[in-house]
């Protein structure tokens, strides 16, 4: 199949909410044509009037690493449709069998990072059984479904090694440190930079940059309410709707 098809096939699965065997199992797809599939299905999402509103880094620590079986560093596009707002309600009917994680985001300015802030990442493989390789999850935007930010605060000291928790009911189901992403989330901008200038796209100041999970990701389940605590930036919440 083409590009623009299997970016249409990834495309209609998250629109249906409907999981699709991997790619892999039945095209010839390396990590280079993995790239231009997502750069694909995002172009028809900006075609339906979505806008791109930064990036995110994926598996950018041991712990996601071993949960998923892929041991690469990859990144994926963030649209404004995909924001939910801190403290907001998601309903989780457009969402194949959706997995929450808790990271550190930073806003770009002109000159390197204008600010950080908690933030949650809900991904969602369109692959059933989120099962994938390494190509597969690429063209998939990187799993990348929902994300929430929590309010902006100056780059911390210490944002190397920042304790996270991750809450849901109140009840802390993960802990991790910055320290997991890359030994400092601020390597994983270098390397986003970096790996997406490989693919002709610059980051631009003003967008969101997600650094990556601190910890293993969990089931969102209908009515949980889900926090992540970053110490010394705050909290990013959200309410999965019953
Ligand atoms: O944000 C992430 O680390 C997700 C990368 C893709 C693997 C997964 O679906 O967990
Ligand atoms: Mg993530």
């Amino acid at each position: 199949m083409t590009v623009t098809e299997l970016a249409a096939l990834l495309d209609d699965a998250a629109v249906n909410a409907t999981a699709i065997p991997q790619l892999t199992l039945a095209n010839e797809l390396d990590v280079d044509g993995a790239y231009a599939v997502q750069e694909a299905l995002i172009a028809r999402r900006l075609d339906r009037g979505q806008r791109l509103v930064g990036i995110k880094m994926g598996l950018t620590s041991r712990a996601k690493m071993a949960q998923v079986g892929v041991h690469e560093v990859i990144w994926g596009r963030l649209t404004d449709a995909m924001a939910v707002p801190d403290g907001g309600q998601l309903s989780l009917d457009g969402f194949i069998h959706p997995r929450i994680e808790p990271e550190i985001a930073f806003l770009l300015g002109e000159n390197g990072i204008a600010a950080a802030a908690p933030a949650l990442e809900i991904i969602d493989s369109r692959y059933a059984d989120f099962q994938f390789t390494h190509p597969d999850v690429v063209a998939d935007n990187t799993s990348g479904a929902a994300f929430v930010v929590g309010p902006w605060q100056p780059v911390p000291a210490g944002v190397d090694n920042l304790g996270v928790l991750l809450e849901v009911d109140g009840k802390v189901v993960q802990a991790g440190s910055t320290a997991a992403i890359l030994g400092d989330p601020r390597r994983a901008l270098t390397e986003g930079r970096a790996l997406t200038a490989r693919y002709g796209l610059a980051l631009e100041p003003g967008w969101i940059f997600l650094a990556g999970a601190a910890t293993a990701a969990v089931p969102l389940t209908p009515g949980a309410h889900v926090r992540a605590v970053v110490e010394g930036l705050g909290t990013a919440s959200l309410k999965a709707a019953a």
